[in-house]
């Protein structure tokens, strides 16, 4: 018999559901045709010796604070209507994000605006040239104008550094603590929590729905976890802690939470497999809360869902792997499609 070619329009027909509207995803703007012929020269499977290394630097996602030299290793064939999908290899793990993502920088802005840059291994502090580098690499930089994350504008917030607030603690979702903004970069903010290692540390908007102001949940009615070792956690003060620490509240204007997201349950999309990020699924809303949803794989157990705040940069509208040139992993398993959830 003929093959039965795999296709959204007659799968939503069939399965008799609809698409996420486009509005609903963060940022959908058909940019970047430029920039893809930019990219063109770059393709997977190109052997090593072949391959271009552009020099990137990137916000390391086990070490939230720093900043620290990468190559691009790999991308995908194609770009998304606002950029491409790289995969990043540091050192010892390797991470897929999008090329228009905010963490990834040009070679030379921690040196301009003033961050720390984490050096690569065996360089010393001050002997760091990227120029020198890059040529040793064999390698060239990455033009500026591929960086979109770099025209963003910047509104000045109220937000300062050093200022304390009540955040949730991403890895105890259940926990709203007591935290500080430890850096201030664009628009965005390093959360750090009192007295905690960096590894709780994370970067988000002003908009944010894990911020919120000092005395949130007194206000609110909610228990709020006091910095580590503090002397009387049970009988924490603000107004004490302020003074003790001689810092000042981030000014509740600054806080301009987003509205809740829209998704709805059993609308479909396309979503990263988060346990084989190469891979990117045709996926269902299976439950969804006030700022985040569940995904769930078409046809493949429940086990393998999990949830994604409503800006993620891992969920994309119907249509973007075609639109994109990214495979897209059917719910019917043809050659491309066989590799379960997480192999
Ligand atoms: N039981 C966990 C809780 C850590 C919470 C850290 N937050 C508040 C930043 C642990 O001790 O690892």
């Amino acid at each position: 018999g003929k093959k039965k070619v795999w296709s959204w329009p007659a799968y939503l027909e069939e399965e008799k559901m609809i698409a996420v509207p486009l509005k609903l995803f963060k940022e959908v703007t058909p940019k970047s045709f430029l920039r893809a012929s930019l990219f063109n020269g770059f393709k997977v499977g190109m052997t090593k010796m072949e391959r271009l290394f552009i020099y990137l630097f990137f916000f390391d996602p086990l070490h939230p604070s720093m900043f620290c030299v990468l190559t691009v290793a790999e991308v995908t064939v194609c770009f998304r209507m606002q950029g491409y999908r790289i995969r990043m290899i540091p050192e010892c793990y390797d991470f897929w994000l999008n090329a228009d993502s905010w963490d990834v920088k040009p070679a030379g802005w921690c040196e301009k605006t003033g961050n720390k840059l984490l050096l690569p291994k065996g360089c010393k502090d001050g002997e760091f040239n990227w120029s020198t580098y890059v040529k040793n690499c064999r390698g060239q930089t990455a033009p500026k104008h591929l960086f979109k994350s770099l025209n963003t504008s910047v509104t000045p917030s109220g937000f300062r550094p050093g200022m304390k607030l009540e955040a949730v603690d991403k890895k105890n979702p259940s926990l709203i603590c007591v935290a500080s903004i430890a850096a201030l970069v664009d628009n965005r903010l390093l959360i750090h929590f009192d007295n905690w290692d960096e590894s709780y540390d994370y970067w988000c908007e002003a908009s944010s729905p894990y911020i919120h102001p000092v005395g949130f949940c007194q206000e609110m009615g909610l228990t709020l976890t006091a910095p580590a070792e503090y002397k009387h956690p049970k009988s924490f003060s603000w107004e004490k802690y302020l003074e003790e620490t001689g810092s000042q509240a981030a000014p509740a204007r600054a806080f301009k939470q987003r509205p809740p997201h829209g998704f709805q349950e059993n609308m479909k999309l396309e979503a990263v497999d988060k346990r084989n990020p190469m891979l990117i699924r045709v996926s269902t809303i299976a439950a969804t809360e006030e700022h985040r949803f569940k995904i769930h794989f078409d046809g493949w157990s429940q086990e393998y869902d999990y949830w994604v705040d409503a800006d993620s940069p891992d969920i994309h509208p119907v249509g973007w792997c075609a639109k994109t040139g990214h495979p897209l992993q059917n719910p019917l398993g043809p050659v491309d499609s066989t590799t379960p959830p997480g192999q």
